[in-house]
């Protein structure tokens, strides 16, 4: 098989990373056809514009559109390469919900032809990327695929999981080394030939199945730390000691670096891929399976905690500081934030009033409670006896603390010390 010069990208799925990795390709003339099942969002793109909120991702967009080298359609068309980046949730009882990477395969496979490459970009439990290729070979017999055997296969295949962080995507979709598992080592190859147009990190190759589990222990590493950070605070909160203040100084030991505690872990994927990990070796990873829970109880705690005080006053008005799941973006997907403002929203005898400069309106969950509304922080301070800050955006950092100091203050991120309370 020779290798082909990769002229043109499909890349499935224009979320949160599907779309910034199609409008990077396209700022390096690659021609991209992005594909989405939502017309709305196709429809949106086609414009110039996002549905995402990510620094400079609509400028990118926008320029890319109109230089004719991004487009969006519902259906994908055949391309040099496909890079499938859908979401990979969890149904009940966090068993692994690959339906919607089936569902891309499934869409790609009459188009796929000899010399293509298939990258699935998506978070996915162990040993998916090799059924993918099985998955092809049941619908493409003229083809043969990699998992079969190497050297004769027709179509490269591999897992490169995405690694940026949201609300630094553009930058990290460069500058990250890449973790490249190929099905055999000529389409790790192959897939970095792909990857080094817009990488400037390197990459690391190895096999579909290492490269899978790289992705989860990273996450699983990053929960496993917060719950000890967030039991931590517990512990400090049970022996009146402040937690904030306890981290910062075991932090000054040269090996010990604890994370910073808060409401809980939100986001689409530290909440979520841990769990890939435990239903694969359900038996062998009881610590990834606790520090999830330690993760998911934390915000009822909190809220346990402010309703306790809450009750003890007259007509106790609550402003919530932030609602999104973490500092200085506008993504609310599992936050933990949302949660608890929703629970506190949910008690009949309390007026909630929402603070979020990323919301222009409350999302659709409150729409059933009358007592909430969303205002300014100025509205808030004034109005509300008691402060709940959930999100350490930057505006909330600014606040003067003399507006603070005649309010009974729950401090969940530990911004507006002196007045704890919160964890
Ligand atoms: N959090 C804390 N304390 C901390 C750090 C984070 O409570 O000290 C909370 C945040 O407030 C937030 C949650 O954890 O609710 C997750 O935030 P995050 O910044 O740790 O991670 P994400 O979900 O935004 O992005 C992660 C990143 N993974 C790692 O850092 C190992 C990113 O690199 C991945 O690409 C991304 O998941 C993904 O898509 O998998």
């Amino acid at each position: 098989m020779t290798t082909t010069k990769f002229k043109s990208i499909c890349v499935i799925g224009l979320g949160y990373v599907g779309l910034p990795t199609a409008a990077i390709f396209a700022s390096n003339n690659l021609k991209v056809l992005g594909v989405d099942t939502n017309e709305e969002v196709v429809s949106l793109i086609n414009k110039g514009r996002t549905h995402i909120i990510e620094p400079d991702l609509d400028k990118l967009v926008k320029k890319n559109v109109l230089a004719g080298n991004l487009k969006a359609t519902q259906r994908p068309e055949p391309a040099d390469a496909f890079i499938i980046a859908v979401p990979t949730p969890f149904l009940n009882n966090h068993k692994p919900d690959i339906s919607y990477v089936k569902a891309a395969i499934t869409s790609i496979a009459p188009i796929i032809k000899k010399g293509n490459l298939v990258i699935i970009e998506s978070t996915c439990p162990v040993g998916t990327t090799e059924t993918s290729s099985q998955w092809l070979a049941e619908l493409r017999e003229d083809l043969v695929f990699p998992h079969f055997d190497e050297n004769l296969a027709d179509i490269y295949i591999s897992h490169s999981p995405e690694r940026v962080l949201p609300g630094n995507i553009l930058a990290e979709l460069v500058s990250n080394d890449r973790v490249i598992g190929g099905v055999g080592k000529k389409c790790a190859n192959h897939t970095m030939d792909l990857y080094k147009l817009v990488v400037s990190g390197t990459c690391l190759l190895t096999n579909a199945r290492t490269a899978e589990l790289v992705k989860l222990t990273e996450n699983a590493f990053r929960d496993v730390n917060i719950a000890f950070a967030n039991e931590i605070s517990l512990v400090c909160d049970h022996l009146n000691i402040d937690p904030w203040e306890a981290i910062a100084l075991a932090n000054h030991h040269p090996r010990v670096n604890v994370l910073n505690p808060g409401p809980g872990v939100g986001g689409h994927c530290i909440a979520v891929d841990p769990w890939f990990i435990a239903h694969s070796a359900p038996s062998v990873s009881p610590l990834i399976q606790t520090a999830r829970k330690v993760n998911d109880q934390k915000p009822n705690r909190i809220t346990n905690n402010i309703i306790n005080v809450a009750k003890t006053l007259q007509d106790p008005k609550i402003a919530c500081f932030g609602l999104a799941y973490k500092a200085d973006i506008g993504d609310f997907r599992e936050s933990p934030a949302l949660k608890i403002a929703l629970q506190l929203a949910a008690n009949p005898d309390f007026n909630v009033l929402i603070v979020d400069p990323y919301l222009s309106q409350l999302p659709s969950q409150f729409s059933e409670f009358t007592c909430v509304k969303l205002v300014s922080i100025t509205e808030a301070l004034h109005n509300a006896q008691l402060l709940v800050l959930l999100t350490d955006h930057a505006e909330f950092k600014k606040i003067d603390s003399n507006l603070l100091s005649k309010k009974i203050v729950f401090d969940t991120r530990g911004v507006w010390k002196p007045y704890k309370n919160g964890p």
